[in-house]
């Protein structure tokens, strides 16, 4: 009896090991570094200055290079000094050998990570030439981390940096696969805390573990950045004030900023939310923007440090949401120090799954403006949901402001190709945690993979990111790639049909922002975070009348503001961000409104199930652990889309009093219930 129990436990035990250790190497932990070590590696020629990011560079290529030698040149010709100095030039043919040059150790280590990734794809065939450079100068990833390692609008677990831990050489080995990861698709900088940040960032202690994160990034050309809170020097300092113009505070400031480059020579500078949301800032003390940044980018500037100050303002007030960025930033353009750029969300409102650009970009001429998008899919099912991103960013990058005439894209205007820049960025609010996949969806791992790519390179096609990331993280079978593509590139317009049709928005649960409520109304709550102001529903039709004289509309140029602002001319996946629409209206499509709203909501549903069937298909491809969490978050994901169909449609039929124009299936929920299951918990003060 006893001996039998030994054996099975010795039993179960060996098959534990055994298959935790099979599972381990497909668990997502590589990301999209997946390629096997070589067994005889190939010839690296360079010439040894001890350069650790140089080093790397060969270590990778040792690793993982198949081809003939590959040689690793620092060169200033002329052609390697028309390239930014992160550029390489990769020449060569990887039977006959390859050459890599750039005039700096970083263009090696990125033209390194190119070389590698044509061969995964299957790319390095013939001859190979490319000639890259970055089209931002600063591309930045953002955690909103907090010190006690949760992190806000985090789905992934808990923080990476592990704030409450000893680094010791677990973590310091998780800090470099991390920098591994990023210096792979290009990034270069990662503010390591929330923008709602504690003032105790910049204490002491802290302030050491940021030095050993710094220490482990600097190889991979990864700088540091931290959020600061804009009342540190009262809060940490003990001065009266945080004023910007008060001499004590800006001294304050100054010896902070000394003492974190004693610590960390290379640090990147601040990233600031001030005046936003309840945090402190200058105006408090009845200052502006450019004072408080002002102020931060002079203590900064003998050392090379910037200031991001963001944009992202909105108070209780009469004005729309959507133009507050504009009112309070635009009249301050032209005051802002040379080193400070202002970090614009993409949208006017919030990181919605569909928003027009933000107006500031083209509004803002004097001042460099930095675009940031959110990877944490904060409003698009967060790790519960297969969305890509990059069709949503590329629509934003491709976005035409007209203020240069027709072709001023959002991505010239900030990548200085249209209008020169002193500094050029781009971030990206992360999306990773302790989770053994990072990112808690596979596929929120492509998500990452597209912000580097395209903070890189914004032409890259999302098709052409999502082919690269399908093979290095997947496979490279023809038919895989080709479904799971077509599913990745659809996937985002299906989450707007099934969330927010048309133009819809903001019409989340109001606190995790992840299921419908469109109902939501607190008393004594903010009226601009309740669904109501957003949606507008009442007995004649839907949508937020921003077509009027003085609307939101009026920020946009000719003749984009002319076309938007007409209810026949707007482009229907604005019409209702734009207009308040009668529930008869017309569509394109000939249906009235409220059907064509119920058709987009079906269809969205209708897709989801569909990308499960597709899911299903591609067993063969992929290996099981990898295989089943999609199909199981799949299978949320087509739950969710009918949650959120059946919440906005029973709701919105209360006003509409029309009928649900197809067969639906016998609703899984009932408006009562919704309502009452939805009732928050607990309420801000
Ligand atoms: C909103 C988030 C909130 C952030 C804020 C910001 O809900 O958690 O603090 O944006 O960007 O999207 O500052």
């Amino acid at each position: 009896m006893k001996s039998s129990r030994i054996k099975l436990t010795l039993t179960v035990i060996f098959f534990a090991l055994f298959t935790s250790f099979k599972i381990s190497a497909e668990d997502g932990s590589r990301l999209w570094l997946r390629a096997d070590t070589v067994i005889t590696p190939s010839e690296v020629i360079y010439r040894d200055t001890g350069d650790e990011t140089l080093l790397l560079a060969v270590e990778e290529l040792r690793r993982y290079w198949k081809g003939h030698a590959v040689r690793l040149v620092i060169s200033d010709a002329r052609d390697i000094r028309a390239l930014t100095s992160e550029g390489f030039l990769i020449e060569g043919d990887s039977r006959s050998g390859v050459t890599i040059t750039s005039s700096t150790e970083a263009g090696l280590l990125y033209g390194t990570h190119h070389l590698l990734r044509l061969q995964v794809t299957g790319e390095t065939g013939g001859s190979i030439t490319v000639k890259e450079s970055p089209k931002y100068a600063l591309r930045i990833l953002n955690h909103w981390d907090n010190q006690d390692d949760s992190v806000e609008r985090g789905y992934a677990g808990s923080s990476i940096w592990q704030w409450q831990s000893e680094q010791d050489s677990t973590v310091i080995a998780l800090y470099r696969n991390y920098a591994r990861a990023n210096a792979s698709i290009g990034l270069n900088g990662t503010v390591l805390n929330n923008v709602n940040a504690s003032p105790l960032i910049l204490s002491a202690p802290i302030l050491k573990k940021v030095k050993t994160i710094a220490d482990v990034l600097r190889p991979y050309h990864i700088k540091v950045y931290l959020s600061v809170n804009f009342d540190s020097p009262a809060a940490l300092g003990g001065l009266p004030s945080s004023d910007p113009l008060s001499k004590d505070v800006r001294q304050w400031w100054k010896g902070k900023v000394k003492e974190l480059y004693t610590v960390i020579p290379d640090f990147g500078g601040f990233l600031v939310k001030a005046n936003s949301e309840g945090l402190p800032g200058p105006q408090d003390f009845g200052r502006t923007h450019a004072d408080g940044a002002n102020m931060l980018a002079e203590a900064l500037a003998p050392f090379g440090g910037i200031v991001m100050w963001r944009a992202f303002v909105y108070n209780p007030s009469d004005e729309d949401r959507a133009k507050q960025a504009v009112l309070e930033f635009l009249p301050l353009d032209g005051q802002f120090s040379p080193n400070v750029l202002i970090q614009v969300k993409n949208g006017p409102v919030d990181f919605q799954p569909r928003e027009p650009f933000s107006p500031l970009f083209g509004l803002m001429k004097e001042t460099p403006l930095m675009p940031e998008l959110q990877i944490t899919q904060e409003y698009l099912g967060q790790s519960n949901h297969l969305v890509y991103l990059a069709t949503m960013w590329k629509e934003f990058f491709e976005s035409d402001t007209y203020v240069k005439g027709e072709g001023s894209s959002v991505a010239e205007i900030t990548d200085g190709s249209l209008v020169p820049q002193k500094l050029t960025g781009i971030a990206g609010v992360a999306n990773t945690g302790m989770d053994v996949n990072w990112c808690g969806h596979h596929f929120a791992q492509a998500n990452w993979y597209a912000f580097g790519r395209l903070a890189w390179n914004h032409s890259l096609t999302a098709e052409e990111v999502a082919d690269e990331w399908i093979k290095q993280t997947f496979s490279n079978e023809p038919d895989f790639v080709a479904q799971v593509s077509t599913l990745m590139l659809e996937s985002r317009e299906t989450a707007v049909r099934y969330m927010m049709p048309l133009g819809l928005h903001h019409i989340f649960a109001w606190e995790h922002h992840y299921g419908p409520e469109p109902w939501t109304d607190i008393p004594g709550a903010r009226t601009d975070w309740m669904p109501s102001y957003y949606h507008r529903a009442d007995a004649e039709g839907i949508g937020f009348d921003r077509s009027i004289s003085g609307g939101a509309v009026e920020q946009y140029a000719t003749p984009l503001c002319e076309k938007w602002k007409d209810l026949a001319t707007c482009p229907e996946k604005f019409l209702l961000w734009f207009h308040h629409v009668p529930w008869d209206y017309r569509t394109k499509s000939g249906k009235i409104l409220w059907d064509e709203l119920c058709y987009h909501y079906d269809e969205g549903v209708q897709e989801v199930r569909e990308y499960q069937r597709t899911w299903d298909k591609m067993e063969p491809y992929v290996d099981a652990e990898r295989f089943r969490h999609v199909q199981a978050k799949l299978k949320i994901q087509s739950h969710d889309a009918v949650w959120w169909k059946d919440a906005c449609l029973l709701y919105f039929q209360t006003f509409s009093r029309r009928i649900i124009p197809y067969e639906i299936e016998r609703p899984i929920y009932d408006l009562d219930e919704l309502i009452e299951n939805s009732r928050p918990k607990t309420v801000k003060p």
